[in-house]
């Protein structure tokens, strides 16, 4: 079993022998691990519209994650993830295959007891639908959220099954998890509706106005309330994020989303996902190495 002290053995290389995400020691009992913060891989595509695959997503950031462990005091953050948060991986989340209602009771169990437990969560996906038992696991914590929401999709479409990953932020209002006056979208580039009453900062928008500028206007929105920050790796231009199960042209850049992160000040983040890698659509791991590095950026501005 690997504890805190063996990620910075110099002996051991980066790569090698089994580690959970940054290295990160690995409980598969969270809540009773004295963490700060629990990251959990859910292994789940059952409600993924396009190309599917993203069931591996979480894997291959943990795997992806290890380039990044050697780094004490990540640049350009002013301060070292460890010296404000404990990190602890749980493994991924163990549900009956083929059955997404599971799925959905396990992950919301799961969520309770961690965030009972009085930690943060952050969630690798699997396909974008896990946010929305995420987000209820969240709401029934900390009450009405602010989403902040990282999309080539609005995911607010009405149609669809129960199960569908592009329905979750047309469901949350209604079942009171999330507020759209305090939400944001940051990067959506296909049809969307400004009645459901988002801020949306388009693909081009966020393209052209400055990582400050779009950060000041998430945070003026969300003021004074908790935000949930879901990262669906599809914002990304398949430019630098190919491995996803619906690519749009058109998006950021990995950069400027890593500018945009490491620019929030002061929201209270009280959980968050990064969700949709499809290993099987990747290119030499360039995604699932964007995805954890913006998720190692969301755990720094999260501390921060
Ligand atoms: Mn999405």
């Amino acid at each position: 079993m690997y504890n805190q002290t063996l990620r910075h053995q110099e002996d051991i290389s980066l790569y090698s022998n089994a580690f959970g995400f940054l290295r990160a020691p690995l409980f598969f009992e969270p809540e009773k691990s004295d963490a700060d913060a629990v990251v959990t891989g859910i292994p789940f595509d059952m409600a993924t519209s396009g190309r599917p695959g993203c069931r591996y997503g979480a894997q291959a950031i943990r795997e992806a994650s290890v380039m990044f462990a050697w780094e004490r005091r990540r640049f350009p953050w002013d301060f070292a993830l460890e010296d404000r948060m404990k990190l602890a991986d749980c493994g991924d989340l163990v549900f009956p295959s083929g059955d997404p209602g599971a799925m959905v009771e396990a992950l919301e169990s799961h969520a309770d007891a961690v965030i009972g437990a009085g930690k943060r969560m952050l969630s690798l996906g699997g396909d974008h639908f896990v946010t929305l038992p995420l987000l209820r696991a969240h709401a029934r914590k900390y009450g009405k959220l602010a989403l902040l929401h990282f999309d080539a999709h609005s995911d607010t479409y009405k149609e669809g099954s129960p199960f569908d990953h592009g329905t979750m932020f047309a469901r949350a209002p209604k079942e009171g998890l999330i507020d759209p006056a305090f939400s944001s979208q940051i990067g959506v580039r296909t049809e969307y509706h400004e009645e459901d009453g988002f801020m949306v900062i388009d693909g081009p928008s966020a393209s052209e106005l400055s990582a400050k500028k779009i950060a000041r206007a998430v945070e003026e929105r969300a003021s004074g309330h908790p935000v949930y920050l879901s990262f669906d790796i599809d914002c990304l231009d398949p430019a630098f994020a190919p491995g996803t199960g619906t690519p749009v042209p058109g998006g950021i850049s990995s950069a400027k989303a890593l500018e945009i992160i490491r620019a929030l000040k002061g929201l209270d983040i009280v959980g968050a996902d990064v969700v949709e890698v499809s290993p099987v659509y990747d290119h030499s791991g360039i995604t699932a190495i964007a995805a954890a590095a913006i998720a190692l950026d969301i755990l720094y501005a999260m501390a921060s």
